[in-house]
């Protein structure tokens, strides 16, 4: 098996930290992706880090983890709820992935409250900040 992992960060994800600090806090995307990192290292993994404004190049990176990660941690974010596109690069590749909302999305508008994840994903982590990403690799390795 492969030790590493995919964490793929939907549209405007590069914004964290520095705006809408009451929604998603303070932190950065940069500590998003050294937590992550952080926490699989325990593991002995190594984590692949992609951000995107572009559904087309996340679901290219999520295609090419089926070459050589043993799993993704995602956070689509909006595209959470409207893609499609997204869930069959996901259920395609057959890797098992962890889908993590910073914010609590139950908590938002009714919009928020469906996800075209939410089904297939082993592991769900929603509205715990972003220290949800690292619960998410802990969850995902035990799931492993
Ligand atoms: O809570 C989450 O992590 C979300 O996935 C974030 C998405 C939102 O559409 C989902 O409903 C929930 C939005 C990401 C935008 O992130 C920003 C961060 C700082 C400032 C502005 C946007």
């Amino acid at each position: 098996m492969s030790r590493r992992i995919l964490l793929a960060n939907g549209p405007n994800l590069n914004l964290l930290g520095t705006r809408e600090p009451e929604v998603y806090g303070t932190a950065t995307l940069a500590d998003v992706e050294r937590i992550t990192a952080e926490t699989a290292a325990e593991f002995n993994f190594e984590v692949r880090a992609v951000q995107s404004n572009h559904e087309g190049v996340l679901i290219d990176a999520i295609h090419a983890a089926r070459e050589d990660c043993a799993a993704i941690v995602i956070n689509p974010g909006g595209l959470t709820h409207t893609s499609v596109v997204l869930r069959d690069a996901l259920t395609g590749v057959s890797l098992p992935f962890a889908e993590v909302h910073i914010s609590d999305v139950y908590a938002r508008e009714e919009f928020r409250h469906h996800s075209y994840l939410h089904d297939v994903a082993a592991v769900r982590v929603i509205g715990r900040g972003v220290d949800g990403y690292a619960d998410a690799v802990r969850e995902l390795v035990a799931h492993l």
